[in-house]
């Protein structure tokens, strides 16, 4: 939808915005592809099928973030945007500042907030393939609400050396909404896996770069057992409102503690698989990483590289924002969060003085499991000058974030080095 014919609506009263549109939509008497330009397409027959007009790809996409503030925007088709992390200071991120990572193009389905008529296929190795609409889901099963965190896999791959190909996200591919949904595990135990049942495959609506509907833009997945754990939801709603367009209307999978390309958005079906799911981006060297660690650089044979798992313990320093003067002398709070793909957080660390001494930070428990935790630490730069905050999460199993990248790999996935920020303390 271009801003112009947003701007040409005429409005009747009452209308929402969104009305207003769908109501230009339906009275213009164009074709669906004019009707989203706003104005007819002489020449439409010879379009093509599957070439979307150059001004609708770019328009959709810069239209789509005006409920967002602040973000960096990576690209815009596919449309990439990250957050700076003092940002994310929220316990709960709220639509304006949670990252969106698109693989293909936003469906027109969720641009349309239309959800008529659609169903989530339950099938594959399941005793009783189930069909069911947003009403079913909502009925039939529990209702939970949960802050999870997603992160992108390949958030913080801007700090590997060598550079890898893909989005150079730095440390904002990151956020912990509040998701409303219904567990996964309930929705399956429904269906009835099988004995052969291994592994989910994910599917949505959304459209491959390239217009050709044939192609699936992104379909992954996760092993049954960890989502049999109960953690991971199907949602419809973000922070109590329907998902946006941006983040999956009207269904997405939420696998918290995995590299997010777990987390299907537009979400229309889950194959149950009786292997570990090969679908789009499963394989070759996307989202996996080499079975074993490599130098920087190396060329790894595809047969090498095994599905990215569970996301690496992290940490961000929220506050303050960094390059902020504050008082030689004076205490200073410093605050942010922390997470880790097995659950808990364990211990959380802050230096001032370039990892030489370590001062133990607070750090609050979970929400829920895969939530992130709140951590706080007063720090007092001793004379002017220039510092840094160096912050260094711990996981349940002693292992801490590393203070340069760790182990390298072909596509630059879970980076977990020490979120840096710069203090300045004046007289
Ligand atoms: N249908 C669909 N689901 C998707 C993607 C996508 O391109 N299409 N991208 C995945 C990736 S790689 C990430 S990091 C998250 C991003 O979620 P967000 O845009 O809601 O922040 O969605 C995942 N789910
Ligand atoms: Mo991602």
């Amino acid at each position: 939808m271009s801003q112009q014919a947003c701007n040409t609506v005429a409005t009747h009263d009452g209308d929402t915005p969104d009305e207003a549109r769908r109501r230009f939509l339906r009275t213009t008497g164009l074709s669906a592809l004019g009707a989203m330009l706003g104005m007819t397409i002489p020449f439409e027959r010879n379009l093509p099928s599957g070439v979307i007009p150059v001004a609708l790809a770019q328009d959709t996409g810069m239209d789509l973030m005006s409920g967002k503030t602040g973000l960096v925007v990576l690209g815009d088709r596919p449309l990439n945007a990250e957050v700076p992390a003092h940002l994310l200071d929220d316990d709960i991120t709220p639509y304006e500042y949670l990252f969106v990572r698109m693989n293909g193009l936003v469906p027109q389905t969720a641009l349309d907030q239309n959800a008529e008529g659609w169903s989530l296929t339950i099938d594959g190795e399941v005793e009783n393939p189930l069909e069911l609409t947003i009403d079913d889901l909502k009925s039939r099963f529990e209702n939970v609400t949960r802050r999870l965190v997603i992160e992108c896999g390949g958030n913080g791959r801007a700090y590997f050396q060598p550079g890898t190909s893909g989005n150079q996200w730095t440390v904002g591919a990151v956020g912990c909404p509040e998701w409303t949904g219904v567990r996964l595990s309930d929705v399956l135990k429904e269906a009835g896996l099988k004995k052969t049942a291994v592994y989910t495959g994910h599917y949505s609506n959304d459209v491959h770069l390239s217009g050709d509907e044939e192609k699936v833009v992104i379909s992954r997945g996760a092993p049954i057992e960890k989502v049999m754990e109960g953690d991971s939801i199907i949602a419809w709603a973000m922070n109590g409102e329907p998902l946006s367009a941006l983040h999956g209307f009207p269904l997405r999978v939420i696998v918290p503690g995995y590299p997010a390309s777990a987390s299907q958005k537009y979400l229309t079906r889950i194959w149950i698989r009786d292997k570990e799911h090969d679908g789009a981006k499963m394989t070759g060297d996307s989202y996996r990483i080499p079975a074993y660690p490599v130098a920087p650089g190396t060329e790894v044979p595809e047969s090498d590289m095994v599905v990215l798992t569970n996301m690496p313990v992290k940490s961000i320093v929220t506050f303050p924002q960094t390059g902020t003067e504050v008082k030689a002398g004076e205490q200073v709070e410093v605050r942010g969060h922390a997470w880790c793909g097995k659950g808990d957080v364990s211990a959380m660390h802050v230096s001032i003085d370039f990892g030489q001494t370590w001062q133990e930070a607070t750090l609050e428990p979970a929400a829920n499991r895969f939530a992130w935790q709140r951590w706080r630490a007063n720090l007092t730069p001793p004379q002017h000058g220039y510092y840094e905050v160096w912050a260094r999460a711990t996981d349940q199993d002693g292992i801490s974030q590393p203070p340069q990248s760790p182990v390298w790999n072909p596509r630059g996935y879970a980076n977990n080095i020490q979120h840096r920020i710069a203090l300045v303390a004046v007289v």
